[in-house]
């Protein structure tokens, strides 16, 4: 019953990108990668979001070509136990940022149509609240990577401002 409930809200969340296909003008993605693991396991997609904007913005999902289902999960741990559940969307607060990270929230990528392996570098398109999208490039990293890793795939990054942030790389 619960995932009937969330396909409809997926196909809702479809037709609207498509009703509006504008580019979520006010948020910036970095450190956009993809932790893969052996076999049929799923996959975990990290990014951080900056808003620029005066006013929240939720990150509600994303789609993908390569993979047939990405849900928006957190990660949780008690008692030593960790566990992940399925959350509605995530707010990046105004002139703020919100990061998607190993142990925190997260993409979970399933069912790929095609391999996926370290290097490789997957489009997800992120889909917000209001309607508006944002094509994201993710890069595939090993089982074991922490992070995005490699400096460069930030600075790579078209149209991204860095001016007074600090980089601990
Ligand atoms: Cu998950």
């Amino acid at each position: 019953m619960k995932l009937s409930r969330l396909s409809l809200l997926c196909a809702g969340l479809l037709l609207a990108g498509f009703a509006h296909a504008a580019d979520a003008d006010h948020i910036h993605a970095s450190h956009a990668w993809i932790r893969v693991l052996p076999g049929a396991l799923p996959a975990g997609a990290y990014v951080t979001l900056e808003n620029d904007s005066g006013a929240p913005i939720a990150l509600r999902g994303a789609g993908s070509t390569i993979y047939a289902d990405v849900m928006l999960h957190q990660s949780s741990t008690a008692g030593g136990v960790s566990r992940m559940s399925m959350v509605d969307s995530l707010d990046v607060p105004a002139h703020g940022k919100a990061a998607l990270a190993p142990a925190g929230y997260h993409f979970m990528l399933m069912q790929p149509k095609q391999p996926v392996k370290p290097g490789d570098t997957v489009t997800l398109t992120l889909q917000f609240a209001d309607g508006s999208t944002l094509a994201t490039d993710f890069i595939a990293r090993p089982a074991n990577a922490l992070d995005a890793g490699d400096a460069h795939a930030d600075h790579a990054m078209p149209g991204m401002d860095h001016g007074a942030m600090s980089h601990d790389h």
